[in-house]
């Protein structure tokens, strides 16, 4: 339940987080050990060493890589939600890469049944709900969207479907079978936008995939008429402070947009996106909304808004409101 702000704990939920971008330096190196791969100066201490957004892409491949078996899957989605369940979080929608397994040598299949295990745990262990919403990355290409998007379809425990990766290539309308595929299926939908690529790439990802949720989205800011259809068709941003702070969307938190969108009337969640990649976590997310003027009842919505925009089935969203 989503307890009142007197509560000791207050509720936390977030919709993007990308599952492999949570794996901890400290896991990482141990992996690393195992597998004999040498990581160099790449993940010494708390946060991983990258710079740029290409730079990041590539470090976040780099770190997935280490996860070999069904057993570390397993254990990273049990430690993150557990962690952030400690933290007060309530809903937690991971991310999800059948390229990223297959990359590190798992089927699809294997690596979400591990996935599902660890958050299965989690929620018996802490009571944190977690569902999964399957990504195809952009940069891929349409083929291996489309791909992800197939596999999202047949998937048990599989709620959503998603599109990350690199904004600056291709074009939305590229990825609109990939995202009929999922929605023929019953999968919600969202897909990353309005980060690296401006206000029109939002409008034609709206127009073309038909998603209910943008990932990031803050781009938004720049185009009265596009905040005046986000809020009319009622679309929910999945807003990364410490993300876009970190990858240079916005030189400092002053410059960020979180609180102008929703004096614009948005709906807005935030997210960790890839915690220590970003150096971090949902619980800072929240604290950046308090500091950038988010009172309580307004970081309470940011959780109702999580929950109300989660794809999750109607009996869980009930429980969680
Ligand atoms: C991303 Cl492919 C991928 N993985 C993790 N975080 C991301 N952000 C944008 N694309
Ligand atoms: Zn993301």
């Amino acid at each position: 339940m989503i307890a009142s702000s007197t509560d000791a704990r207050f509720p936390l939920a977030e919709l993007h987080a990308h599952v492999e971008g949570t794996l901890e330096p400290a896991f990482a190196r141990e992996l690393a050990r195992r597998e004999g791969v040498d990581l160099g100066s790449f993940a010494e201490g708390e946060t991983y060493r990258w710079e740029g957004f290409s730079g990041f892409l590539a470090a976040y491949d780099r770190a997935a890589a280490l996860l070999r078996r069904p057993e570390d899957y397993r254990r990273l989605a049990y430690d993150y939600l557990t962690r952030i369940a400690a933290d007060g979080a309530i809903y937690s929608e991971l991310t999800i890469s059948p390229d990223h397994a297959r990359a590190s040598g798992l089927s699809p299949e294997t690596y979400l049944n591990a996935l599902s295990q660890g958050a299965k745990d989690a929620e018996q262990a802490s009571g944190i709900v977690c569902r999964f919403l399957v990504v195809g990355v952009r940069h891929l290409g349409p083929e291996a969207v489309e791909e992800a998007a197939r596999f999202a379809a047949g998937a048990s425990g599989v709620t959503g479907f998603g599109m990350a990766g690199d904004e600056r290539l291709h074009r939305p309308r590229d990825f609109a079978r990939a995202f009929r595929i999922a929605a023929e299926a019953g999968l919600g939908l969202t897909a990353h936008a309005g980060e690296f690529a401006g206000a029109d790439g939002i409008s034609e990802t709206l127009d073309e995939l038909k998603v209910t949720r943008i990932g990031h989205g803050v781009r938004s800011i720049e185009d009265a008429d596009l905040l005046k259809r986000l809020r009319e068709e009622a679309i929910t941003l999945e807003v990364c402070p410490g993300s876009n702070l970190s990858l240079g969307v916005y030189p400092d938190a002053a410059a960020h947009p979180l609180k102008r969108l929703r004096e614009a009337g948005l709906r807005l969640t935030v997210n960790s996106d890839d915690p220590p990649f970003f150096g971090t976590d949902l619980a800072r997310e929240y604290a950046f909304a308090a500091a950038a003027g988010f009172g309580p009842s307004e970081r309470l919505a940011l959780t109702r808004n999580a929950i109300e925009a989660g794809f999750m089935d109607a009996a869980t969203r009930q429980r969680l409101l």
